[in-house]
């Protein structure tokens, strides 16, 4: 996951909340000192932590629970608003028509996130292509072509010609019919004059609808910096972070762009197209938080997936019979890995009934899944409908039928009995933060 030092910290604090016999000023200290400690390892701003954690502080002891809350749920959602004012609100991207600008200084992740960015628009359902406007890196040209040519996007590049400014206008052209066209430029070490001269120019051919500033995570805190720099020069409307997998420093870099006027558009994760997300602040702290993330875990299921794929319903409703479970092992075979999929539910669930999962028993757990879709082929459909009945001599029949052992198949039963029991928690448990996120704060 993500900036997972930094999640776990913060759930840790949580847990403490949660734990705590009562919720009295010394409890809210203790837990508002973990997470300034858990931020400021993450290379939050001290005075933008600081400011926080009074904040909190005050609002704990001061405002009273709203109607039908527990007093530890109204430290939580004070928490969880509190760091929606730090990171901010994304930008607002709409799905229609289009040109869009990449800028950003050397390394940044402009060529990736540019292919990225137009296979995200694709499988949203619009048209995208790539115009190849970088004249300045050697290989440029063959760089965006073979990543376009990979994720399935348009492309328009000249290879050989020096001129940017005559590509994009070009490009613009023959991409006419594209709903989504995504101009990539050159990088420099610095902002320099020329960099700038090049931009601008480009900038008046394209008349781009956003110019998005590409940022690598980990310049930390200067993130803002170069923000600031940026749009003094083009203006930009969006920013986005790459490399947030690889930091530790992605807080610096979060909450100082969002304390320019520039909103976080987009994020990168990783080095694959799949590792790139539309910035979403409360999707992004509810998943930081541990609080779980249904929210994008459906979005990504509607993508991947075809209705009768996924039982929501049964998910939501704790009803969950082994014929949902095969379902759902198949559906995240389809959805990519495990992990992705089991840090976007909710704490207690997203590890298995609060585990903490390795990346090895990911891999043990994955293989598992295999096996378990084996044993289920071996069943009946009243079996997969209703498991209790499956006793002794059904274990041994259905072994026998799967090629696995009778232990396999009844560990696959508890697997199940625990997944259950998780989802009920999940449902109706006592501290259901997800529910109580999606009353309280209109989520
Ligand atoms: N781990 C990780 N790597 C990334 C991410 N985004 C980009 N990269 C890697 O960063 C490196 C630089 O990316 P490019 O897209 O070539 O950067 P650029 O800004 O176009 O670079 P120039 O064209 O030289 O200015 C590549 O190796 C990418 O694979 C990300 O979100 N995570
Ligand atoms: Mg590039």
């Amino acid at each position: 996951m993500v900036m997972e030092k930094l999640g776990d910290s913060l759930q840790g604090a949580l847990k403490k909340l949660i734990g705590a016999g009562r919720i009295d000023e010394r409890t809210v200290n203790e837990v508002v000192k973990d997470i300034q400690r858990a931020l400021l390892q993450a290379d939050v701003n001290v005075k933008l932590v600081m400011g926080m954690s009074q904040r909190i502080k005050e609002r704990a002891m001061k405002e009273d629970p709203p109607a039908g809350m527990n007093p530890r749920e109204h430290v939580i959602r004070i928490v969880y608003q509190e760091l929606m004012e730090i990171i901010g609100k994304g930008a607002d991207i709409q799905l229609k028509p289009q040109t869009i600008m990449m800028v950003g200084l050397q390394g940044s992740g402009k060529t990736t996130s540019a292919a990225k960015l137009a296979r995200y628009f694709q499988r949203k359902g619009l048209k995208a292509g790539v115009v190849a406007a970088d004249t300045f890196r050697p290989g440029a040209y063959h760089q965006l072509k073979t990543l376009s040519e990979k994720l399935n996007v348009g492309f328009y590049g000249e290879e050989g010609n020096p001129d940017a400014v005559e590509i994009t206008k070009h490009g613009l052209k023959a991409l006419e019919k594209y709903d989504i066209k995504i101009v990539d430029t050159a990088g420099r070490h610095a902002l320099e004059s020329d960099l700038i001269e090049e931009m601008e120019r480009i900038h008046a051919i394209a008349k781009p609808d956003h110019k998005f500033m590409v940022l690598d995570a980990g310049i930390g805190q200067q993130a803002s910096q170069q923000a600031h720099a940026f749009n003094n020069s083009v203006g930009i409307t969006g920013v986005i972070i790459t490399k947030l997998d690889g930091t530790a420093k992605g807080g610096g870099a979060l909450s100082a762009v969002s304390e320019t006027k520039a909103p976080i558009a987009f994020i990168g994760v990783g080095e694959t197209p799949e590792d790139f997300e539309k910035f979403e602040a409360d999707r992004f702290i509810s998943r930081l938080l541990g609080m779980g993330d249904l929210k994008s875990l459906m979005e990504k299921a509607e993508e991947s997936l075809s209705e009768e794929d996924i039982n929501v319903d049964a998910l939501m409703q704790g009803r969950f019979t082994l014929k949902d479970m095969y379902k759902q092992l198949e559906a995240m075979n389809k959805m990519g890995p495990l992990k992705q999929i089991m840090s976007m539910l909710p704490m207690g669930m997203g590890g298995l009934g609060g585990m903490k999962l390795s990346d090895e028993m990911f891999q043990a757990t994955s293989d598992k899944m295999k096996s378990y879709r084996v044993i289920m082929d071996s069943m009946t459909e009243e079996e997969m409908t209703d498991p209790k009945l499956i006793g002794a001599s059904r274990i041994k029949r259905i072994s026998r039928g799967s090629g696995c052992s009778p232990e396999d198949v009844r560990e696959l039963l508890k697997y199940h009995k625990t997944m259950q029991t998780a989802l009920k928690g999940f449902r109706g448990g006592k501290f259901n933060i997800q529910k109580m996120m999606k009353k309280k704060l209109g989520m």
